[in-house]
């Protein structure tokens, strides 16, 4: 499914080319999609059903499920349920609750069965968890417009009605089998109003009812989380990867996974004492990444180009990515990302430190070189890389100097060497192995 999108998006983004690097806003982009014939007929039902009230389809914004009107087998009996997320059509979605409706086809007619009011102002997103009861659990991420807060409320349907089987605030959340039991768990970062204190919790399925079974401080300084993964760590062992602020201008990273021996959940990168200072302690302009797509995530650490510093206007950065084991974190690789455009280059490593990039006053370029301070870019160029549109580069709109290392869909990455006799230089195959697509 995701893919349909992406060549939509990047053209977006190429239009956007001046946006900022940042992790997760391709979700951003996503249209939610058309209904279908039985969803339309879902909806006529609905509107049938609420007597003349006008109403409005409410979308997920985030996650696998963005329909406003699922469709999903809730129950033990054979047949889809749909499930319906709607707001009276004149609310500002900060204003109004959302409402959840269950529906059910009898006799090809689909039906109300079951309705109610969720809290919040805006639904986050939808899961179905699988707690081997062979009965799916509806798990629905809330948000409230304006104080920022979150909460999950996980829901069980019997034929009838909707039970709550779960409900609590959150900062992060995920839903993992931690624990190994083939059973969906929860995960939650979570900051209780009676305390300073902020956990990580993890909470399994036991006869009809989630349980804490593990609990680990997380760093008090992290204010707001933006991205939660699930992956592994450098050594093999499972582990959930929390991107967070620190205020508004430093992102880090939080590594914990679940002991399954000891029934503990461990953070490995805070130790409930004052807040340990990492390489991946960052300014927010990337989040965790499995570059290689092994599973083992890659954290980032961003540095300014040479000649360039965060105080700079408009400073382009090199991103370090590293491994976390054995309680420590490793500088893998370095790379150039641009994420407006969809591209990383991977530095060779003796580029580290002497070579800078700048744009160049062609569209979508960048210019790499060998940085000498106060010296003309233009005298010691290493690569040029630019994007383009297919039909630029075969109407020849494109000067024929540039050679095509990659493409996607109607775009062109291209890459130009110029001469030179520095020991820095690259090879267009070497470009070609440094480069990498990102979306
Ligand atoms: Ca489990
Ligand atoms: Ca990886």
């Amino acid at each position: 499914m995701k893919k349909r999108w992406l060549s939509g998006i990047l053209a977006v983004m190429l239009v956007f080319s001046g946006c900022t690097y940042g992790g997760g806003n391709v979700d951003g982009l996503l249209r939610p999609p058309r209904l279908s014939d039985e969803q339309n007929d879902i909806w006529l039902a609905l509107k049938k059903d609420s007597q003349g009230d006008s109403i409005k389809l409410v979308y997920p914004q985030r996650g696998e499920n963005r329909s406003a009107i699922l469709l999903t087998n809730l129950d033990d009996e054979p047949g889809d349920e749909a499930v319906v997320f709607f707001q009276p059509a004149t609310a500002s979605s900060a204003a109004a609750p959302i409402r959840m409706k269950v529906l059910d086809k009898l006799d090809g007619e689909w039906e109300s069965m079951y309705d109610l009011v969720l809290d919040g102002t805006q639904i986050e997103d939808v899961s179905i968890l699988n707690v081997g009861t062979g009965v799916p659990l509806l798990a629905i991420g809330l948000n409230f417009v304006g104080d920022g807060s979150h909460l999950l409320r996980v829901m069980q349907f019997d034929g009838k009605i909707l039970n709550t089987v779960f409900s609590q605030n959150y900062q992060a959340k995920g839903f993992y089998d931690l624990d190994g039991d083939g059973k969906d768990d929860i995960f939650l970062v979570e900051n209780p109003e009676s305390e300073v204190k902020t956990w990580a919790k993890l909470y399994s399925y036991e006869n009809g009812r989630f349980l804490t079974s593990g609990s680990a401080l997380v760093n008090p300084e992290i204010t707001r989380y933006t991205n939660i993964l699930k992956g592994y760590m450098a050594q093999g062992e499972e582990a959930v990867y929390l991107d967070g602020y620190k205020g508004s201008e430093l992102m880090t990273t939080e590594i914990l996974s679940f002991d399954r021996d000891k029934g503990q959940l461990i953070n490995w990168t805070y130790d409930g004492q004052v807040p340990k200072k990492y390489p991946v302690d960052r300014v927010p302009l990337a989040t965790c990444y499995d570059l290689s797509n092994d599973g083992v995530i890659e954290v980032p650490g961003i540095r300014p180009l040479p000649g360039y510093a965060e105080s700079s206007t408009s400073p382009l950065y090199l991103t370090d990515w590293y491994h976390f084991a054995d309680g420590q974190y490793e500088r893998i690789q370095s790379s150039f990302v641009n994420s407006p455009l969809g591209y990383m280059l991977t530095f060779p490593e003796n580029w580290i430190g002497k070579v800078s990039a700048q744009k160049t006053t062609q569209e979508n370029e960048i210019l790499f070189y060998e940085y000498h301070m106060g010296q003309d870019p233009l005298s010691s160029a290493l690569l040029y890389l630019k994007v383009a549109t297919r039909s630029e580069w075969v109407s020849e709109k494109v000067s024929n100097d540039y050679e095509l290392i990659d493409t996607r869909g109607q775009i062109v990455y291209l890459a130009k060497i110029p001469d030179s006799d520095s020991a820095l230089k690259i090879s267009i195959p070497q470009v070609k192995e440094y480069f990498s697509r990102i979306i």
